[in-house]
């Protein structure tokens, strides 16, 4: 199968193209699409070096399957060119999250609803994918009324300069890459993405309203607070989560080992719960001290930990892809 990647060359493109690898995914020619400058560069996959080609020779190609990182621009313009020529595009930006033509999939959650004509299929934000993975059996058998989500999110999720400036400030050099108005490094910044009219910030609303997509109600409501952290192997989130029926904390406990995509770690008289460490470069989503809110009936309170580059972005785009070729939505 012809597959493009766009957005090769960034942090998340080169996290797909490592889940690609690792996950067998039946990838026959490989086309990295980056910005013009990079065109020509070569690129090394499953063993073989890929040149870096333009969007119009990828579109040229026909791929199969086109997934996306680019950024929203980008996607908003050259996503429905590789639908026009029959590829089937996931992306990974925020462009067509919210449009209510297009699905914005969590595999695990409800792949099902992909229709033959869905050529562009939305990626969701990672943060909202790691909290409605932890949530979404909770919320079958007990149903969300609302959430009150903070998170602690892991620097790799604004890309390269980032990670860059961090490094910069950890290690005493001249600070020349500046992803953020303030240090990052000893520090936290209650800003992740532009300030929007109401108080929020994009990031905070994205949590708002694709939780809702997702889990497919619109009644839950949510409220969140997303913060930076100088970490870089993932983002953490402390959800408080009131249901609709009482729950029992040993059936929160069953429910969330059976659900697909979570681990619970959770041993708090041996200091277990979960950390950005040690869900770095996996795709588990790590659930743990999960406790009763004693302030008020039906309420637990859960601290929620993933790779944002993996389960977050390039490990949902590839189980998209993988689910759309089981259920015969991709052509070869
Ligand atoms: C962050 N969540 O950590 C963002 C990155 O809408 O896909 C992903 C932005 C998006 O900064």
């Amino acid at each position: 199968m012809k597959v493009a990647v766009v957005g090769a060359t960034g942090l998340v493109g080169g996290e797909m193209l490592k889940v690609l690898a690792e996950r067998n995914f039946p990838v026959t020619e490989l086309l990295p699409v980056a910005s013009e400058r990079s065109v020509g560069q070569e690129i090394e996959f499953q063993g073989q070096k890929y040149k870096v080609v333009s969007m119009d020779d990828a579109i040229a190609a026909r791929p199969a399957v086109a997934i996306f990182s680019a950024g929203g621009s980008i996607s908003k313009e050259q996503a429905p060119r590789f639908a026009e020529v029959g590829t089937v595009v996931i992306d990974n930006s925020s462009a067509w999250r919210m449009d209510p033509t297009k699905k914005l999939v969590v595999p695990e959650i409800n792949a099902k609803e992909i229709t033959p004509d869905d050529k562009i299929i939305a990626n969701p934000n990672c943060s909202t994918i790691q909290m409605v993975v932890a949530l979404n059996k909770l919320h079958e058998t007990y149903k969300v009324q609302r959430i009150v989500v903070s998170t602690y999110q892991s620097v790799t999720g604004t890309g390269k300069k980032a990670v860059d400036q961090l490094m910069q400030e950890r290690s005493g050099q001249e600070v020349t890459s500046q992803a953020y108005p303030h240090p990052i490094d000893l520090n936290v910044l209650p800003h992740i993405d532009v300030f929007e009219d109401n108080g929020y910030t994009k990031e905070e609303m994205k949590m708002v309203k694709e939780t809702k997509k997702i889990l497919g109600d619109d009644s839950i409501r949510v409220t969140a607070t997303t913060v930076r952290i100088p970490v870089v192997g993932g983002h953490s989130e402390a959800v408080n989560v009131e249901f609709e029926q009482e729950f029992e904390l040993e059936d929160v406990y069953r429910i969330l080992r059976e659900t697909e995509g979570v681990e619970v770690v959770d041993d708090v008289k041996n200091n277990v719960y979960p950390m950005p460490k040690d869900a770095h470069g996996r795709d588990a989503v790590l659930v743990g001290r999960l406790r009763r809110d004693e302030t008020q009936p039906r309420t637990l309170n859960m601290w929620v930990v993933a790779d944002n580059l993996r389960k977050g972005a390039a490990t949902n785009a590839v189980q998209i892809a993988e689910k759309m070729l089981q259920m015969g939505l991709l052509q070869a």
